[in-house]
């Protein structure tokens, strides 16, 4: 496929790409949009998943505990999504940035681990993963590979509490050591890049801003403007999946 870009962005990219070189640290976070081109729905936007569902009524433990049937059935739904579709060249293009870097880590929002089965490395998964189980009440882990009937949720050996996904939902921590971990590498960050994500979902929406303050570049790369636009560096609006394999071909075309 050939993707023409503006000049404008031909221009940005020669400038980021200079960064690239520059930088020792680089950070990657990304959210919904850089799978949207694998077929996985995005949460927000008239496409995305809320617009059919209203998060309240199935991303929180007081929906799981009110209905869990439908909660269930909406995981099922996207599970099977999920393991029906490939990672697009974005994911590819960023398990390959992994090598560029002296350092580097992916930091992402999203459960449907994409970016692991295109090849990268080190990730953080912010919001926990789709396939995997654990307890309500004690979250012991429960075995992965057990199909689950909404109608007749298991309970925990353990606790008898439910079976619920291994995700994060409104309203509750994420992981201590992988939240203080990714701050700590956002702070660090020489380039950092926020790709696919709408940028309102706390404390993800706060890595970039951090990384800013400790004066990294702050690339975006998203099909919309979002609350994090204005304060890039660069605002790039182009799919993820067809941008990133150019800015890396540059890359590879100015190094050699
Ligand atoms: C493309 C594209 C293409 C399309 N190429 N781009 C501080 C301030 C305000 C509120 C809070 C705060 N701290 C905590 C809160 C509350 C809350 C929060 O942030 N609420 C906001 C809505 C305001 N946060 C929490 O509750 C978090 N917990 C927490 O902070 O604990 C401490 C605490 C506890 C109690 C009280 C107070 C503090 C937990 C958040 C968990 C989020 N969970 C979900 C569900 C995960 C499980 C599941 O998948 O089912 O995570 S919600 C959902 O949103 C999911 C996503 O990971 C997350 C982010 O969404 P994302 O990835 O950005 O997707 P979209 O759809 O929003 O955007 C897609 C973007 O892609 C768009 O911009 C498109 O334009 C773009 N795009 N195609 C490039 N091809
Ligand atoms: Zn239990």
């Amino acid at each position: 496929m050939v993707v023409y870009l503006g000049s404008t962005t031909m221009d940005m990219i020669d400038r980021i790409v200079q960064l690239m070189h520059r930088a020792k640290r680089c950070v990657v976070l990304t959210g919904a949009g850089v799978s949207a081109e694998s077929g996985v729905p995005t949460f927000r936007g008239s496409e995305g998943l809320w617009g059919k569902f209203k998060p309240e009524e199935l991303a929180t433990v007081d929906a799981f505990l009110s209905n869990p049937k439908l909660v269930w059935e909406w995981y099922n739904w996207r599970r099977k999504i999920i393991g029906e579709v490939e990672p697009n060249p974005g994911h590819y293009a960023l398990a390959e940035m992994e090598t560029l870097f002296e350092h580097f880590v992916l930091i992402t929002q999203n459960v449907d681990g994409l970016h692991r089965r295109a090849g990268s490395q080190d990730v953080l998964e912010l919001h926990g993963n789709i396939n995997r189980n654990k307890c309500l009440e004690c979250a012991s882990r429960f075995p992965d590979d057990i199909e689950i009937n909404p109608d007749n949720i298991p309970v925990c050996p353990q606790c008898g509490g439910k079976i619920r996904p291994d995700v994060v939902w409104f309203g509750e921590m994420l992981d201590g050591n992988t939240i203080n971990r990714a701050y700590d590498e956002s702070a660090k960050a020489d380039i950092f890049f926020s790709i696919g994500t709408s940028a309102i979902v706390h404390p993800a929406a706060s890595l970039p801003v951090e990384a800013k303050r400790s004066e990294a570049t702050l690339i975006e790369i998203n099909v919309d403007k979002t609350p994090l636009s204005y304060a890039a560096d660069f605002h790039i609006e182009e799919p993820s999946g067809q941008f990133l394999p150019i800015l890396l071909e540059k890359y590879k075309e100015i190094a050699s």
